[in-house]
């Protein structure tokens, strides 16, 4: 089996982590207890990827909890599915990271990796052959973006066969901490060496979305609702994982369909249903409609200002593969504008007919979108007008970051953000000069 091992870091991290297990604990039908509740059947054939089943027929998520500081740690563990979780797999500091990414990923996060890491081979030893690690962070928090980060170094140089998906929540336009840019662009040029996915997730957008949802019946949307959300986005992405005989069924293939080029690693989701679901099954061809339906992405852009690079659907619950199929055929027939020419099979699309929790049906859309720059052009602003005046650096600097550091980070961002420039994505066909360009930039990173 090719296990799956989950990190959590930082209070967001450790909070998306606690709703994702709740999620597929239930989804698979093991109690908090860890004892499998039911008949055999297909919840358990792969269980093994997420679970650890080595001690007394208990299924023990094959999860660590991290954080700087103890309350978010102490909240995962009192809440209902608490005890199924090792207890050797909460580690927390005592100082917290002041919202200081040079803190988490520098000072403070000095003392806690070497425990975290500990816990992370313990993990890894009781696997039989670990395919990947999935984090879940926040890239404004000085632990999720700063210890985060750490973490992934040391993971890419212990197991470097193994593959790093990142959930990384983006700070909103409105930034709840001044110095939120600081903390998120030093990621871009961290996760550069071995990072092969990132799962980006806004709060903003999430907001909006719950407030559309009749599921929430709610005017001012909490971190709870939030996310509520991301775990079932979460769940929709990882079920070709969990359960057999589906089209993705590892990291390695799914990533191989939706990473084009290393550097374009940053993914959006969409999800569905979010508006009246209650008490009837969503119609595949409404499914279809909501996922490529802006409003219903993740992130706060507009996927009909971009191109689609790649993109694959995941579909929950029973339905007919040939009316997906159609349905499919005819959102890429309407939007075909928007999809790039010279990649004929970008979008893929997979049925699972184990159901979500909670609704008969659903689905979650991967989506490579040129679109995700107006996010990063964003960032790399609000970042700009402090970096250019060195307004809050000096917190950074005092923790024993250079300057030149941060210039260097700021660079990467850039060089990144030109990936997903539509100008060299359009060309068709692709002249020379293209590709001697884009192998100056960017032809010396190695493949996932
Ligand atoms: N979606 C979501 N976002 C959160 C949650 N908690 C914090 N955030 C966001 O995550 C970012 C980092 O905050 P936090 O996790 O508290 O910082 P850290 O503990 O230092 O990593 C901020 O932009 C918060 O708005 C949460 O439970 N859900
Ligand atoms: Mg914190």
């Amino acid at each position: 089996m090719r296990e799956i091992i989950t990190i959590h870091v930082g209070q967001c991290g450790n909070r998306i982590g606690q709703n994702f297990w709740e999620h597929i604990s239930q989804e698979h039908n093991i109690s908090p207890d860890g004892t499998h509740q039911g008949e055999y059947n297909l919840k358990l054939e792969k269980i093994d990827v997420y679970f650890d089943e080595s001690f007394k027929s208990r299924h023990i998520p094959r999860a660590v909890f991290v954080d700087l500081e103890p309350i978010p740690i102490e909240a995962v563990q009192a809440s209902k599915l608490g005890r199924i979780f090792r207890p050797e797999n909460f580690i927390s500091g005592k100082n917290g990271a002041s919202n200081l990414w040079a803190k988490g990923y520098y000072t403070e996060g000095a003392g806690v990796i070497d425990t975290i890491m500990d816990s992370v081979r313990q993990e890894v030893e009781r696997a039989d052959n670990v395919q990947g690690f999935q984090i879940s962070h926040g890239l404004a928090g000085g632990t999720g973006c700063g210890l985060g980060c750490l973490i992934m170094d040391k993971l890419v140089d212990e197991y470097p066969a193994t593959i790093q998906q990142t959930f990384s929540v983006f700070p909103s336009s409105v930034c709840a901490n001044v110095i939120e840019p600081y903390n998120a662009i030093p990621f871009f040029s961290k996760s550069q060496n071995g990072t092969a996915s990132i799962q980006i997730l806004d709060n903003e957008s999430l907001e909006k979305l719950c407030l559309r949802s009749s599921k929430f019946m709610t005017s001012r949307p909490t971190y709870q609702d939030m996310n509520q959300l991301i775990a079932s986005a979460m769940s929709g992405m990882t079920c070709s994982f969990r359960y057999p005989g589906q089209l993705n069924s590892n990291m390695l293939k799914y990533l191989t369909h939706l990473i084009p080029f290393p550097r374009m690693r940053f993914l959006m989701c969409s999800y569905a249903p979010i508006s009246g679901v209650e008490n009837r099954v969503p119609t595949v061809e409404n499914l279809v409609k909501e996922v490529f339906d802006p409003r219903n992405v993740t992130c706060n852009v507009d996927t009909r200002q971009g191109h689609f690079i790649t993109g694959a659907v995941s579909f929950r619950g029973i339905m007919s593969s040939s009316e997906v199929e159609e349905e499919m055929h005819a959102a890429r027939n309407v939007q075909s504008r928007n999809f790039l020419e010279w990649i004929p099979d970008s979008l893929k699309s997979s049925i699972c007919n184990v159901p979500p929790k909670g609704v008969e049906r659903d689905a979650t859309f991967m989506i490579n979108s040129t679109a995700i720059n107006e996010l990063f052009k964003k960032l790399a602003t609000q970042f700009a007008l402090m970096f250019k005046r060195k307004a809050f650096l000096h917190w950074f600097t005092s923790e024993g970051m250079d300057e030149m550091e941060f210039t260097e980070f700021e660079s990467n961002f850039n060089d990144g953000m030109c990936e997903y420039d539509t100008s060299w994505l359009l060309n068709t066909p692709i002249d020379e000069e293209v590709w001697e360009e884009y192998d100056e930039n960017f032809g010396n990173v190695e493949p996932v």
